[in-house]
């Protein structure tokens, strides 16, 4: 009996230690993405070939994220912001700069993206470009032609910008992100001014193209809005380029009947760029450079891309690409309309305090 005891017990106490010897060698990395942006097949793929496991976690607003990293001990190792906030967390000293000796698929890179992406990462030191696009309107065909005519041409911020059309769209459902960097310079290049200008007064003006419509606006959301568009729940949106496309698959799977569209609108709006970096505090940063670096492989990115359906940073991927993307205006804009695409510098913190102001106003609605 005793010695049956002693022998399970020793059993049990080899397999504790074998155990925690293989918890001790397993590598991890730690992601922070956005929400709907990566075909999960890609972090199984990666963590077939490398072994390293990855913990996945998303958000939804710049925000969000920049709260994460100021505050220090995030646990990310890798983090995706888009290029005016990172340019002020480089500032801020909360990035480390990127081994480029460990990054070795650099090669297939696009200059076109490094080189404006440098404009907030001087030197491209810190940052590699995950995915780019543009902020557009996203709308239900039906429902829209229902609201505002046959006739109406969704081409234009009028269709959510002036005030009779938005009043018209109200029952049907109204969603704006809630993304007031974006939203801000969409609005004031709307009514003229400079879309990247951080003087008070055009900020209350373009702020003032929200609170006209206001009444009209039913949800500000930056990740349900794509079910909600999919299954009908709202009609018109302001919305990222890629999230519209998988909106539209999403209700083409359901067989719905929902039929939904993504526009430019003629006035122009803004192109931006989500980008990887690793935070100064991060625990794995050999597993981080694993993980950027599989991510710049042409095949991988090209996955990633065909199925989250947003344009990369990668050139050598371009080939890899399936023709509904490559060839999908919505996804790579013809030249005239990537003439009229502007990007944005970084909000200063007085500027962004009334930014903040302004539109936790126009939010709460009073
Ligand atoms: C993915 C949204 C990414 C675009 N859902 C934000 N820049």
């Amino acid at each position: 009996m005793k010695a049956h005891f002693i022998r399970t017990a020793s059993v049990a106490l080899a397999t504790i230690f074998i155990a925690s010897a293989v918890q001790a060698q397993e590598r991890v990395v730690n992601v922070y993405n956005w929400s709907d942006y990566i075909d999960e097949s890609v972090l199984a793929d990666f963590t077939k070939e490398t072994g390293i496991k990855v913990v996945y976690d998303v958000f939804d607003s710049n925000e969000l994220l920049e709260t994460k990293l100021l505050a220090g001990g995030s646990g990310y190792d890798v983090v995706v912001p888009t290029a005016p906030f990172l340019a002020r967390q480089i500032q801020a000293g909360v990035f480390q700069k990127l081994d480029k000796a460990k990054l070795t698929n650099v090669s297939n890179l696009w200059p076109m993206v490094s080189e404006r992406l440098a404009k907030y990462d001087p030197g491209n030191e810190y940052a590699i470009n995950y995915m780019w696009g543009t902020t557009g309107i996203g709308y239900n065909v039906a429902k829209v032609k229902e609201a505002l005519g046959a006739d109406f041409t969704v081409d234009s911020w009028d269709a959510i910008f002036k005030p009779e059309n938005a009043e018209k769209l109200k029952t049907c459902g109204i969603n704006i992100l809630d993304a007031s960097d974006e939203t801000f310079a969409i609005a004031m290049n709307y009514i003229g001014k400079d879309p990247d200008s951080k003087e008070a007064a055009d900020l209350e003006a373009g702020g003032e193209v929200y609170m006209k419509i206001r009444p009209s606006v039913r949800t500000f959301n930056s990740s349900a809005y794509i079910d909600d568009l999919a299954n009908g729940d709202v009609c018109v949106t302001i919305g990222w380029s890629g999230d519209i496309l998988q909106a539209k698959a999403r209700a083409e799977e359901a067989n719905n009947g929902v039929e939904i569209n993504y526009v430019i609108p003629k006035e122009g709006t803004y192109m931006w760029f989500d980008n990887m970096a690793i935070p100064a505090d991060a625990k794995n940063v050999a597993e981080a450079h694993e993980f950027i670096n599989f991510l710049m492989r042409p095949d991988v990115i090209a996955k990633a891309s065909n199925y989250v359906q947003y344009a990369n940073g990668n050139l050598a991927s371009q080939e890899l690409l399936d023709a509904e993307v490559k060839d999908n205006p919505a996804v790579y804009p013809p030249e005239d309309v990537m003439a009229k695409l502007f990007t944005i510098s970084p909000y200063g913190p007085r500027e962004q305090r009334v930014l903040n102001r302004v539109w936790t106003t126009i939010k709460t609605g009073n």
